[in-house]
């Protein structure tokens, strides 16, 4: 045998022999189920408010409406769906019923839908037309059927109208392929008829008939309003909640904005808002202005939620140019932001590694397999980035691998000052969970340190980010002004 030969395999031998790998930490709990990962993975879902509503100029129908209105000339869901996937979307959510009472399908449960209305001389189904449109571009479908219906008469009266509503719920859920998220408004207008929703059964049958759906509501079970129809998170945010403290159409905002760091449940939020003032299209409406989307994103998914965007097609049955325009700009805004991470270009270290599949390298993957584990019993969570030339910075991204449960309490990150030589305070927050972005006024320096101060287990981190927003930023060389100082300093003091 060459000494060659003998080399190889005494190396194979050494290999096999190596030392196992230190586990991974105990995940603590309550943990995220599959279909609340991949909710929360997807980060932003398209709303579509839909119906006779945009033809009548109205956001609440009376349900007296008559069907003739509905008449969508251009009607194409495959521009939705596109629209929507182009600008980063992982989900589209139609109202198939709002509280009109009005069906999108036609439904054999009632007469008031398409199949009475002359669009496609009532032989259309927007249902399956988005459901196709969506299957065809690989993103997920979500449904509305409001439980507050104006215009059966079997509501009010509380066995009839929950059978009618779960046979409704069925067509919904057996007739259109795989439906990723049932959305289950808690509104009802003052004064309405009394009645009971059997919430119990209606949870377990959509579960079973879509396994792989999350039922979003005020009290989850699976997603939580975030209680604002701003799309603002608290700058506190678990995902942690306790369901029994959480009342459908009764919400307490501070409750559901921040959730329970003593919660036993996992329930994330969802922050839902309209790029236009009304749910619906209004002639006279325009959508926000970029900054604004700008702003929601960061107090959303950057508040570790779910940024659900309402794009309300038109009267003609497409997404307005309008509309189409600003969220072309928001999605060329958010690559430029955040295209450039220069913690790539650091060199990371940390105060402790749990063992060596756990090392700081592992938060510039992303991901949320890998992440940054200390070794256990420790005192300091710290980890550093050093640079070879100084980064100029204001936006700081942090995430937790979220399948572990969410630890993080309270962090801060520092620099060191250029001149000076001493640790400064950048940012100061408290929860991570998927995903946290924090904006600060401009700085600069070559060497950071991320300090978790307080967790609820061993802190693990899955990826830092550290970016140049200019397009937020107030710094003095920066070219476009579009956060004044005191709504930046409100940012600060709101994570502090
Ligand atoms: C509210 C409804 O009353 C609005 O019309 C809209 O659908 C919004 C998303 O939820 O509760």
């Amino acid at each position: 045998m060459s000494l060659l030969t003998l080399l190889f395999f005494s190396s194979l031998l050494s290999l096999s022999k190596s030392t196992p790998l230190k586990p991974h930490p105990l995940p603590i709990l309550p943990l995220p189920s599959s279909q609340q990962l991949q909710w929360q993975l997807g980060s932003m879902s398209m709303f579509l408010h839909f119906g006779p509503n945009t033809f009548t100029d109205s956001e609440w129908g009376t349900g007296k409406a008559d069907p003739s209105v509905f008449n969508p000339a251009h009607l194409n869901a495959t521009q939705w769906v596109q629209i929507a996937k182009d600008s980063g979307f992982s989900r589209v959510i139609l109202t198939a019923k709002h509280h009109d009472g009005f069906c999108l399908w036609p439904s054999v449960y009632t007469d008031y839908s398409v199949k009475s209305s002359p669009w496609r001389n009532g032989t259309g189904d927007v249902v399956a037309e988005l459901a196709s449109a969506a299957a065809e571009a690989g993103i997920g479908l979500g449904l509305y059927l409001s439980p507050w219906d104006r215009h059966d008469g079997a509501y009010g009266k509380t066995l009839e109208y929950n059978e009618f509503y779960l046979s409704q719920m069925t067509e919904l859920l057996t007739k259109y392929g795989e439906i990723k998220e049932v959305w289950l408004d808690g509104a009802k207008g003052e004064g309405e008829k009394d009645m009971e929703y059997y919430f119990t059964t209606w949870f377990s049958l959509i579960h079973q008939l879509q396994p792989g759906a999350v039922i979003f509501s005020d009290a989850g079970p699976d997603v939580r309003w975030i209680g604002d129809e701003a799309g603002v998170a608290g700058s506190t945010c678990w995902s942690l909640f306790n369901r029994t403290n959480a009342k459908i159409g009764d919400t307490d905002p501070l409750y559901s904005q921040q959730g329970d760091g003593f919660g036993q449940d996992w329930v994330p939020a969802e922050c839902d808002v309209s790029i236009r003032p009304g749910w619906f299209w209004h002639v006279l409406e325009s959508p926000k202005p970029v900054a604004k989307l700008l702003d929601i994103y960061y107090n959303s998914v950057g508040r570790n939620c779910l940024f659900l965007l309402n794009v309300p097609p038109n009267s003609s049955g497409l997404i307005s140019e309008q509309d189409i325009k600003v969220l072309k700009e928001f999605r060329e805004l958010k690559n430029s932001i955040f295209a450039n991470n220069f913690a790539r270009k650091a060199f990371i270290n940390s105060t402790s590694v749990r063992g060596s599949q756990f090392s700081a390298e592992n938060v510039l993957e992303e991901g949320l397999d890998k992440y940054w584990a200390p070794e256990e019993k420790q005192k300091e969570w710290e980890l550093y980035l050093e640079f070879r030339d100084p980064v100029s910075f204001n936006v700081l991204e942090v995430q937790e691998p979220i399948q572990m449960g969410q630890r993080v309490a309270s962090y801060h990150l520092e620099m060191r000052n250029v001149e000076s030589g001493k640790w400064e305070r950048v940012v100061r927050g408290t929860t991570v969970g998927f995903k946290r972005l924090l904006r600060f006024p401009r700085c600069e320096s070559r060497s950071l340190k991320l300090v978790v101060d307080k967790a609820r287990a061993d802190p693990l981190i899955s990826y830092i980010g550290i970016y140049l927003d200019k397009f937020s930023d107030s710094g003095r060389n920066s070219s476009k002004i579009t956060i004044t100082r005191t709504l930046q300093e409100e940012l600060v003091l709101n994570d502090s």
